[in-house]
């Protein structure tokens, strides 16, 4: 039996996300009748293979919709209703293309775009099992986009998650971080090592319970540039938290969660803490039973410009509703750089007793670049603004190591009426060149997405949805709809048209994670993992020493706990997904 979200409603009320939280918590038990073990959940879901790839969350009427099928098959193929099986649409299978990233060497393609009509739909072609149903409707992300923000709540550190919220994911309060000791690594002349600070809130960044400068604030930089390009419409999207009641955007409210822990990583000097951490990794255990010491570790110019970048960023958007908090966030993002401009080449070394996670770097004129874009936003201060002219950077897909292009499209977003017109005009064709790079990526694969091989690193999957956040600024710009054609086929990639059949958002769609490394989920003694969370995808490097059966690049993944490099989860992985769900969702409504 298969199923998928379909919101035709309005998902604007309480009422409406209700429904579909309880539709969420059914669709990942699929398969699972009552006398169903998780085991044999498992072996359904992995061992079947799927023949003709789809989104499984589905199509939108008037975005590009590909299946992907096997290259020994009949030349036609046909669209048929669910309900009554007629015949709806019909068509020709492409030639076969060669990706030598996979095992299958030769795939062919359905481009059924051209067929718009909304209603559950299947695929048939001779000889291959018919694919699962799905649905085509303007609706089809609204609730994974809630799910993904959701999956922020499930992961905050230091409070208990009530049943109201949570349902079966309700847990007890963990990491309520009143006593974390300094690290010999992170001490400075009025700050000796074994001082006690207090560093509340946040969000774990992964399957571990770490948190971690660097990475806390790039993901918490892409869900408020999400509010900042579409805030109309996030003004009245309920996630169902805590605060809901509170007349803030719920986004806005998960998001503080966070940045009122980030606030707390700043040493008095202005350098920011790289991270805090047990100094080893937790066990399979809940945040509760995770009783190790915590410390903040180390100091570094990444973490600090970083911090820079996004209190700067949380200075503007949140001026209107807590203006002296904005005021604070600001001066701290002040002299955090100050401090980088006394500190340029600090990079963050990983202490010979500490095992977490290092987001190690050592060039940092990226971070320098978005501090700078951030500070100038926020301040109109010319020092900042000589910083970015002098600056030759180049624009890459962004990521926790390069963040450069935040900058560039906080830049293009806000910078328009104070940028020099040369300035704008040289930084807007940047951003065009490394949008259409990308948009010549999309023919090397028969999924039509940008991946090539040098992609498919660990948390490949947020490498795709970084490059299709390039891709929407690039419409933004240009209003060329051509662009949109890699942000459609990118999230279909991401729910099922891939090399493996999966979606890889846990609980959404008719084949996903059920083990993904994330302690919570392994240890809740619920059967489902957490919803709405975006697993790290394929990537050949095999860190984790798992056995793979598929060793190619886009075929390698693995769902295991075992496979940290591949089924892991992130905040960082998440944010881009809710980014771009979340664009095209309010892109939609503005077209009604
Ligand atoms: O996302 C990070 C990836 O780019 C690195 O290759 C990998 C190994 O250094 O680390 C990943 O980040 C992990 C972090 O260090 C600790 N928490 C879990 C993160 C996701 O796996």
């Amino acid at each position: 039996m298969h199923f998928f979200i379909h919101s035709t409603a309005v998902i604007r009320s309480r009422h409406y996300f209700r429904v579909l939280f309880a539709l969420l918590s059914f669709i990942s038990i699929i398969g699972c009748s009552e006398d169903n073990s998780k085991q044999k959940y498992t072996e359904g879901q992995v061992n079947k293979s799927v023949s003709i790839k789809v989104s499984q969350v589905g199509y939108l009427p008037a975005g590009s919709k590909y299946a992907v099928v096997p290259s020994k098959s009949a030349n036609r193929f046909v669209i048929k209703r669910e309900v009554d099986d007629a015949v709806r649409y019909e068509g020709v299978l492409n030639e076969p293309e060669n990706w030598p990233l996979s095992q299958e060497p030769n795939l062919r393609s359905a481009d059924f775009s051209e067929f718009t009509e909304q209603g559950m739909f299947y695929i048939e072609i001779a000889d291959l099992p018919r694919s699962v149903p799905f649905i085509i409707s303007d609706r089809v992300y609204a609730g994974p986009h809630i799910a993904a923000i959701k999956s922020f709540y499930f992961n905050r550190s230091g409070t208990e998650l009530d049943a109201t919220y949570a349902g079966k994911w309700a847990r007890e309060a963990g990491h309520v971080d009143e006593v974390v000791t300094v690290h010999s690594s992170a001490t400075a002349s009025s700050l000796d090592s074994h001082a006690i600070v207090t560093s509340q809130k946040g969000w774990y960044d992964a399957g571990d319970y770490g948190k971690y400068t660097v990475n806390a604030a790039i993901a918490t930089y892409t869900l408020l540039a999400a509010y900042n390009q579409n805030s109309q419409y996030y003004e009245s999207l309920i996630i169902d938290i805590p605060e809901t009641e509170n007349g803030l955007p719920d986004l806005l409210d998960e998001v503080r969660w966070n940045l009122d822990w980030l606030a707390t990583m700043q040493r008095y000097d202005g350098a920011a803490f790289h991270k805090l951490t047990t100094l080893h990794w937790p066990g399979k255990v809940m945040p509760h039973e995770d009783s190790e010491p915590l410390f903040v570790i180390g100091v570094s110019t990444s973490a600090t410009l970083d911090l820079a970048a996004i209190l700067a960023v949380a200075s503007r958007v949140y001026q209107e509703q807590d203006p002296d908090q904005a005021k604070q966030w600001l001066v701290q993002a002040e002299k955090a750089w100050e401090w980088a401009k006394e500190n340029p080449n600090t990079p963050y070394v990983q202490p010979d007793d500490v095992q977490s996670g290092e987001y190690g770097d050592n060039t940092f004129d990226d971070e320098f670049f978005w501090a700078a874009v951030e500070l100038y936003l926020a301040t109109e201060d010319p020092r900042y603004l000589s910083h970015l002219s002098n600056s030759h950077v180049e624009f890459t897909v962004p990521g926790w190591a390069n963040v450069e292009t935040f900058g560039l499209i906080s830049l293009l977003t806000r910078g328009k009426v104070s940028l020099p017109s040369a300035l704008y005009e040289k930084w807007r064709q940047k951003l065009l060149t490394l949008a259409n790079d990308i948009v010549e990526q999309t023919t090397t694969s028969p999924y039509r997405v940008p991946m090539e091989e040098a992609d498919f690193v660990w948390g490949s999957n947020s490498v795709l949805l970084n490059k299709t956040i390039v891709l929407l600024a690039a419409h933004r710009l240009t209003d060329n709809d051509n662009y949109l054609k890699g942000v459609y086929q990118s999230i279909a990639y991401i729910f099922g048209m891939n090399a493996t059949g999966y979606s890889f958002v846990t609980g959404i769609g008719s084949k996903t994670p059920m083990y993904p490394h994330h302690r919570i989920s392994e240890s809740d003694k619920v059967e489902e993992p957490i919803p709405g969370m975006l697993v790290g995808g394929p990537h050949s490097g095999h860190q984790d020493n798992c056995t793979y059966p598929y060793p190619l690049p886009a075929d390698s993944y693995l769902d295991d706990w075992c496979s940290f490099s591949t089924n892991e989860i992130a905040i960082n992985w998440n944010a881009p997904l809710v980014y771009v769900l979340g664009e095209v969702n309010a892109m939609l409504e503005e077209r009604e």
